[in-house]
């Protein structure tokens, strides 16, 4: 069994895994030098020579537990035919959402659609840099999904006054997304995905009265679809107020806890193995500020299954030096 998976499944606490949401991506020049070639995100995501690539190259430069998929969350809605692209300094810009046309999308069309994602999975879980390590699949939570593809673009701070006005349509969405995102699980797993994270990044922009039927019932559907396969899930509510709830309602194997979750009051409530935390504006700071706050996490969650990891992604301004002497604080305390 993996590091990752020690914690997860057999609740080790004398070991603290690590692996940083992101990991492949801004802030490695070797990254940055393929994204300057490769202008189209998504056909970059879908070049599997090239996605496999990226994957790899932040296990080259450091210890890490896992690899983590290069692709997006928006490579779904992608597969249902709408249209995405990246644009620069403004991130993603969705297309109309066809409803039919989502709704019509046949199983194998939408595979084929996204085999090079599995196809780069398949590449990175046999390549020697990933053996006794996690090779990580991931999909978006249905509400971050539909977010997209409603509001067409990033809700940043919230969503226009009209998002829920068309129900009928909200519930159509939510439903082609449980289907889909089901078969990109399986998919993944197939390919040899051996733990999946679910991201609900915009969960922090729903009000409590709407939790049960935009996060938590169409996350456990995904959630106890995961484990009927046999695999870890971790999911990750960004910016919610109670994770405890959550933990208790969604019963994930792992719980990843954004940067605004208070640490010590985390480890009193929560049951299951956790994640994550540590601001990623701490990797901006200096070395000895660094040590004190990653230790301040080990120290907190020093007897709870704990895997460290950031409170969200890591940021395109971090010195990959820092992150450098980031695992080494984990990997000697
Ligand atoms: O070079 C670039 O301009 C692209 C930057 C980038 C990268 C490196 C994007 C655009 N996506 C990714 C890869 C990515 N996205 C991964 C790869 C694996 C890894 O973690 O190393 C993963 C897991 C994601 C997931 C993702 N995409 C999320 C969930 C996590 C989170 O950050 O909250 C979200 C919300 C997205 C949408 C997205 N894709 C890219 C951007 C800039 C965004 C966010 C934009 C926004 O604010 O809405």
């Amino acid at each position: 069994m993996s590091p990752i998976q020690e914690v997860i499944i057999n609740k080790k606490t004398s070991i603290n895994p690590i692996w940083i949401m992101r990991q492949a991506g801004r802030y490695l020049p070797e990254f940055r030098e393929i994204r300057a070639k490769n202008p189209d995100f998504i056909k970059l995501c879908l070049n599997h020579k090239l996605s496999s690539e990226i994957t790899l190259q932040p296990l080259k430069r450091y210890n890490f537990d896992a690899a983590i998929i290069f692709s997006d969350i928006l490579m779904v809605p992608y597969g249902l035919n709408q249209k995405v692209e990246f644009k620069k300094n403004f991130g993603p810009l969705l297309g109309d959402l066809n409803l039919d046309k989502a709704s019509s999308m046949q199983e194998n069309k939408f595979t084929e659609r996204l085999k090079p994602v599995y196809k780069a999975l398949e590449i990175v879980s046999n390549n020697n840099l990933t053996s006794n390590k996690s090779t990580i699949g991931f999909v978006g939570a249905p509400w971050t999904l539909m977010v997209y593809m409603i509001n067409k673009q990033s809700p940043k701070l919230k969503l226009k006054k009209n998002f829920f006005d068309d129900e009928l349509l909200i519930n159509k969405i939510l439903l082609i997304l449980e289907k889909f995102l089901k078969i990109h699980i399986k998919c993944q797993v197939d390919n040899g995905a051996q733990i999946i994270q679910i991201f609900d990044s915009w969960a922090g922009l729903l009000d409590v009265k709407d939790f049960s039927k935009y996060i938590y019932n169409p996350t456990l559907s995904l959630v106890e679809f995961t484990k009927s396969l046999n695999v870890p899930v971790i999911c990750f509510p960004k910016g919610i107020k109670n994770y405890k709830n959550y933990c208790e309602i969604i019963n994930p194997d792992a719980i990843c806890i954004d940067y605004e979750v208070d640490p010590l009051q985390a480890n009193k409530d929560i049951k299951i193995p956790i994640q994550g935390g540590m601001d990623p504006k701490v990797l901006l700071t200096d070395k000895e500020n660094l040590k004190k706050e990653a230790k301040r996490y080990l120290d907190i969650f020093k007897d709870h299954p704990y895997i460290f990891n950031l409170g969200h992604g890591v940021l395109p301004e971090t010195d990959p030096n820092m992150m450098d002497y980031l695992v080494k604080i984990v990997k000697d305390y």
